[in-house]
């Protein structure tokens, strides 16, 4: 069985989502971010990072897109992606990779006083990160609205939930960032909707938009 190294609202939600979409049988691990930053995670996770999921024969894959991919392939029979090897799947990915790069662009806002040398170049590179992010976020939103209601049009996959985690965490809030890209704002309704996902929405408290 899996194993998801989960905490929450933090960047395991994405695969949380997924394997409870895909119904595959995973035991959750709730883990707090002491547990997290502990030497010990590093043997699953070397960056110390959240997501990570341990596989059955005792290996541990990291790096949401890449978990991402692995499950949505591992599983392809579940549909939660266009068929592996497909154009559609090579779409599919080269999305989750645009969107994967988003997550490490908001990452650096975290760590600006490590690349800054002092409080004002910190201060830049929070702003530049912000500009940054809403440019991406941009890119996203016009992808979705010529496709609607999911990224790949009527296919519902990965993806969608993917992109509705880093909604959440939007600068200056998931409000925000609805106002200024209403079709972000449907998706985040439709996957808020969705019945497989009730229970996981609701352990990361995060039914309700933040303001
Ligand atoms: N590139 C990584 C980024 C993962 C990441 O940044 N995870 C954060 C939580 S959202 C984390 O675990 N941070 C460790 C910490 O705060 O100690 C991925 O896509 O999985």
């Amino acid at each position: 069985m899996y194993k998801l190294y989960n905490v929450k609202a933090w960047g395991s939600m994405g695969v949380h989502f997924l394997l409870e979409e895909m119904e595959v049988p995973y035991t959750n691990i709730w883990m707090t971010a002491e547990q997290v930053r502990a030497p010990e995670f590093r043997a699953v996770s070397p960056l110390g990072y959240i997501p990570a999921l341990g596989l059955p024969d005792g290996r541990g894959l990291f790096e949401s897109a890449a978990i991402v991919s692995f499950l949505v392939t591992a599983h392809a029979d579940k549909g939660l992606s266009p068929a592996p090897g497909s154009a559609a799947f090579g779409e599919f990915l080269s999305w989750l990779h645009l969107a994967s790069g988003l997550y490490t662009t908001m990452n650096i806002k975290y760590d600006a006083g490590f690349y800054g040398r002092n409080d004002a170049e910190a201060a830049h590179i929070t702003a530049r990160v912000k500009e940054k992010c809403d440019a991406l976020w941009a890119i996203l939103a016009a992808r979705l609205e010529a496709e609607e209601p999911w990224f790949l049009g009527k296919i519902y996959s990965a993806l969608d939930t993917y992109v509705f985690m880093l909604s959440i965490w939007a600068s200056p809030s998931e409000a925000a960032l609805h106002g200024k890209f209403p079709a972000i704002a449907r998706l985040a309704k439709g996957v808020r909707q969705r019945p497989k996902l009730k229970a996981a929405l609701e352990a990361h408290g995060v039914m309700e938009v933040k303001n």
